[in-house]
């Protein structure tokens, strides 16, 4: 059994360029055009039956029919009366610590003077709307209500819903820990609509088919955030553009470098704790040490068969995405984790700052011994909604920025204008566009 709970990739005395370094390295590939090609027709259908649709699919995919799509802000309020105390003290200073960090994110206005009288400005404004997506298939998740809500909030978006998927066994309603999360975030408009049916109800929009949705269940929104399953990205996907979406999510991953110097059970910890999301979630450890290698391995096995999601984890650690990464040292773990850009990346090595400040690519850097990504997931007060699948080269996880737009504004009086009229002229007519020119010509 040991050396089999992971596999090892061995890139010691290997020279190899980024392309190389990509096809060595793990990644699940995740159809996302597939789950495309059986979502638009669910989506279609959305657009055109509104609620009576969305109770069909919850009936299909949650095996639920729900009473209220929409849940009563009776249900909402009470829902915090019912919550564990110790849970509830633990939300609320997750969302105070959240709020901290979110409340600084927000980027400045700025004027620039280009000449007397030049003046261009640039204003962010938040969306109009939002539609916050809350998972609930393997597990539920309150925190990622409060890393969606109190981004878009700090955003100073005006209006927010919640989607989170019916639970058979509470009659139909979200999860009832979500519930109470939204109430604590003042949040009254909740819906009991899981998967690619609750993007596609937040897109476009859904008519009510009853006296309980009345004439609108839903308004469209501007904005749909929120991590999912693979339905949910493919949804993302087919409705951008209709409208923004944060990055889309695959399964969660874990990558960390690590030397000599770190402890085998803490870094076994950790890859567990990410692998427990999803089998097909990814642990990747990448370190010079063959001791540290070993040692991890024999620490996975004991904790693969303590943990209670025992089959999930086993078959993320196992799977095609998951390995033990051996390098010669920490410059080329350096490469090998900036190629890779992981969702999360821990650094757990003697002057790990220094190496986070070397670090190009990841959705989040966790540094040194005492920063884990369950802090990350719970209570650091960053957001955990992070890029996936090497998204990281190119996307950043949820913020403030996510719900704002820049709005440029330009002011040019009539000196100011004129110093400029010909050069505008010359680059018209260059472009073969005279009536551009002439637009500034007729103000002198
Ligand atoms: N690690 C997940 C977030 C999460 N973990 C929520 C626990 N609850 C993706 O970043
Ligand atoms: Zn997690």
């Amino acid at each position: 059994m040991l050396g089999n709970v992971i596999t090892r990739i061995d890139l010691r005395g290997r020279a190899l360029s980024r392309r190389e370094l990509l096809d060595e390295l793990p990644r699940a590939e995740v159809d996302v055009e597939h789950a495309a090609e059986i979502v638009a027709p669910i989506l279609a259908a959305v657009r055109a039956r509104g609620a009576a649709e969305l109770r069909d699919l919850a009936e299909r995919f949650d095996g639920v029919r729900p009473e209220h799509l929409r849940v009563p802000a009776d249900v909402i309020t009470a829902a915090v009366g019912a919550l564990d105390p110790d849970v509830r003290s633990a939300l609320e200073e997750t969302i105070r610590r959240v709020r901290q960090v979110h409340g600084a994110q927000r980027p400045a206005d700025f004027t620039v003077e280009l000449a007397p009288g030049a003046q261009v400005r640039q204003r962010w404004l938040p969306v109009r709307r939002v539609g916050l997506y809350v998972p609930g298939g393997l597990a539920v998740y309150p925190s990622s209500v409060v890393m969606n809500v109190v981004a878009a909030q700090a955003a100073g978006v005006g209006s927010l819903a919640v989607a989170s998927p019916p639970q058979k066994d509470q009659g139909g309603l979200p999860d009832p820990v979500v519930l109470a999360t939204c109430a604590l975030l003042e949040i009254d408009e909740v819906y009991a609509v899981g998967g690619a049916q609750a993007v596609g109800m937040f897109a476009y929009g859904a008519a009510g088919s009853d006296a309980v949705d009345g004439d609108t269940l839903c308004e469209p929104v501007d904005v749909v955030t929120g991590p999912g399953n693979v339905y949910v990205a493919a949804a993302k996907r087919l409705v951008r553009g209709i409208v923004g979406i944060d990055a889309e999510a695959g399964p969660t991953e874990i990558a960390i470098l690590a030397d000599g110097t770190a402890d085998a059970t803490h870094v076994a910890a950790d890859l567990v704790s990410q692998a427990e999301h999803d089998p097909l979630a990814a642990a990747v450890l990448v370190t010079p040490s063959v001791e540290l290698a070993g040692a991890v391995e024999a620490k996975l096995v004991d904790r693969v068969d303590a943990t209670m999601h025992r089959e999930r984890v086993s078959t993320a650690l196992r799977g095609e995405q998951s390995a033990i990464v051996l390098v010669d040292d920490l410059e080329q773990g350096l490469d090998v984790v900036n190629a890779y850009g992981a969702e999360h990346l821990e650094i757990q090595t003697v002057g790990a700052a220094a190496l986070a400040e070397r670090v190009t690519s990841a959705g989040a850097i966790f540094v040194g011994a005492y920063s884990p990504v369950s802090l990350g997931d719970y209570m650091a007060g960053s957001n955990h909604v992070l890029p996936t699948g090497g998204c990281a080269h190119f996307a950043s996880g949820l913020g403030v920025h996510s719900f704002l737009r820049a709005v440029q504004v330009i002011e040019y009086d009539a000196d100011a204008l004129s110093d400029v009229a010909d050069k505008i002229v010359a680059l018209a007519d260059a472009e073969g566009l005279p009536a551009h020119g002439e637009a500034v010509r007729a103000r002198f």
